[in-house]
C-alpha cells in the first residue's frame, strides 16, 4: 500500500465518532484499510454534536463526519464511498473500470442506507409500537420489508461468502454493520447464511479494534 503520504501526518484524518453508532462503520473501514487517523469522540450524551463548533463540521449535528484532505465528508455511506475509492490500493472498493463488480458495488452500497437501513428501522418502529400498545403504520409500498430484504440476502449470501464474491469489500462493511444490528435485536432467527456472514465479519481483527472501548466522550 502506498499510503506514505498520509502516514506522515496522522492529524490529517479525525473521525468524529460516537460508540454504538453509525461512526462505528467508518472506524472498521478505516482499521481495514490501516491508515492511521485520529478518532474524536463526541458525546451525544452531552449534546457536543449540537455545539456551535461541531455544527460547523456536521451541519445536521450528527456522527459520523470526517476531515479529510482539507474538507469535510458527512453520511456514513458518503464516507465509506469517499475513503474506498481514496484508498483504493486497500481493494474494498472494484475500480471504475472493473464494471460488472462495480454495479454490483454500486448497488449493495446504496442497498445498505437506501433498503436495508429502513428495513430494520420500521421493524424497531413496529415493536416500540407494540410494547407501547398503539398501532403502527405501515409506509406500504415505499419500504420493502425487512422480511423480504433478509430473504433476498439470505439467498445471495447461501452461494458466496462476500456480498460480491470472494473478496470483501466496503459494501460488506455496509451492509454487515446493519445485520450484526439486526442480529442484536433478533432479527436473524432462521438465517443461516447471513449469520455466518456476520459471524465472519465480526470475527476479523479490524471489526474487533473498531469495537474497543473509547469512552462515552464525557469531556468532548
Ligand atoms: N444518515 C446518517 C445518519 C446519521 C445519524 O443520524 N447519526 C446518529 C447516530 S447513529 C446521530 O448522530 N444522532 C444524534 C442526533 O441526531 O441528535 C449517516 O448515515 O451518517
Amino acid at each position: 500500500m502506498s499510503l506514505t503520504n498520509v502516514e506522515a501526518d496522522p492529524e490529517r484524518i479525525r473521525l468524529h465518532f460516537s460508540p454504538g453508532t453509525r461512526a462505528v462503520r467508518v472506524r472498521w473501514l478505516l482499521e481495514e484499510i490501516g491508515v492511521p487517523y485520529h478518532l474524536h469522540v463526541v458525546s451525544l450524551w452531552r449534546g457536543a454534536h449540537k455545539s456551535k463548533d461541531y455544527l460547523k463540521i456536521h451541519p445536521l449535528g450528527k456522527v459520523p463526519a470526517l476531515e479529510i484532505d482539507n474538507t469535510i465528508v458527512f453520511e456514513s455511506l458518503g464516507i465509506c464511498l469517499y475513503l474506498a475509492d481514496r484508498f483504493a490500493d486497500a481493494g474494498l472498493a472494484p475500480l471504475v473500470t472493473d464494471r460488472a463488480r462495480r454495479a454490483s458495488y454500486s448497488t449493495w452500497m446504496a442497498f445498505s442506507a437506501g433498503t436495508l437501513e429502513p428495513a430494520i428501522f420500521e421493524q424497531v418502529r413496529a415493536k416500540k409500537a407494540e410494547e407501547r400498545g398503539i398501532a403502527s403504520v405501515g409506509l406500504g409500498p415505499a419500504l420493502t420489508p425487512f422480511n423480504n430484504v433478509a430473504s433476498y440476502m439470505e439467498l445471495h449470501l447461501a452461494e458466496q461468502p462476500s456480498l460480491l464474491g470472494d473478496r470483501m469489500t466496503a459494501a460488506d462493511i455496509m451492509n454487515g454493520s446493519l445485520m450484526a444490528w439486526a442480529q442484536d435485536i433478533g432479527l436473524l432467527e432462521a438465517r443461516p447464511s447471513i449469520q455466518a456472514w456476520v459471524a465472519n465479519l465480526k470475527s476479523r481483527s479490524a471489526y474487533a479494534r473498531a469495537m474497543q472501548s473509547t469512552g462515552w466522550g464525557w469531556k468532548s
